[in-house]
């Protein structure tokens, strides 16, 4: 990972805040990962836990960009509104905070990066994701970290199958049904 990207992932936390990072590798080329981790304007297209998502402010691209989501029923929340924060296409960086919803995960951002990964099998690509995030009232930093953990291993999970399921269908284009 160069450098540059690596830096990141380094995040300064004060007392009262958590924060953690998670790594995933994928059997499949860097572009059809960052295709759709870059879209800001469709988190849904692989979290599972998002219903809906409205752009409110910006273009969805450009910095500053503002989304609203509407979450799954069954999770501890309903809606959360978002800012873009870094997106950059080249160095396959993004990165969005949270400005408020009804639930508890107040002030987290995250950095999402995608690499392409040596391999002699084929493509591959490694995503790390980190992230820092106050801790709520109430709730210890284990607790915290366990939870945002829970939610992001579930998001990469989700994204290698969509990203999985995508190459599957373009390599078998007569048998896609
Ligand atoms: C992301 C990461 C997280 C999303 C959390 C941690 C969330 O969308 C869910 C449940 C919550 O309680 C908080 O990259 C919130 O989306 C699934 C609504 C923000």
């Amino acid at each position: 990972v160069p450098a540059e990207v690596a830096r990141h992932h380094e995040h300064t936390v004060p007392p009262g805040q958590c924060c953690s990072v998670m790594m995933r590798s994928i059997a499949a080329p860097v572009d059809a990962v960052w295709s759709l981790v870059r879209r800001f304007d469709q988190p849904q297209g692989y979290k599972h836990f998002i219903r809906s998502c409205h752009v409110v402010d910006g273009d969805g691209v450009e910095v500053g960009s503002v989304r609203e989501l509407e979450v799954v029923t069954g999770l501890p929340a309903e809606n959360s509104r978002e800012r873009l924060e870094i997106r950059d296409d080249e160095r396959r960086v993004i990165s969005f905070r949270i400005l408020g919803g009804d639930h508890r995960l107040a002030n987290y951002r995250s950095v999402t990066t995608v690499h392409e990964a040596v391999s002699q099998n084929g493509p591959l690509t490694m995503v790390v994701e980190s992230y820092v995030v106050d801790v709520p009232q109430g709730n210890t930093v284990e607790e915290t970290r366990i939870f945002v953990d829970t939610i992001v291993r579930c998001n990469l999970q989700s994204l290698e199958l969509t990203v999985l399921r995508q190459q599957a269908l373009a390599a078998a284009p007569h048998n896609n049904h």
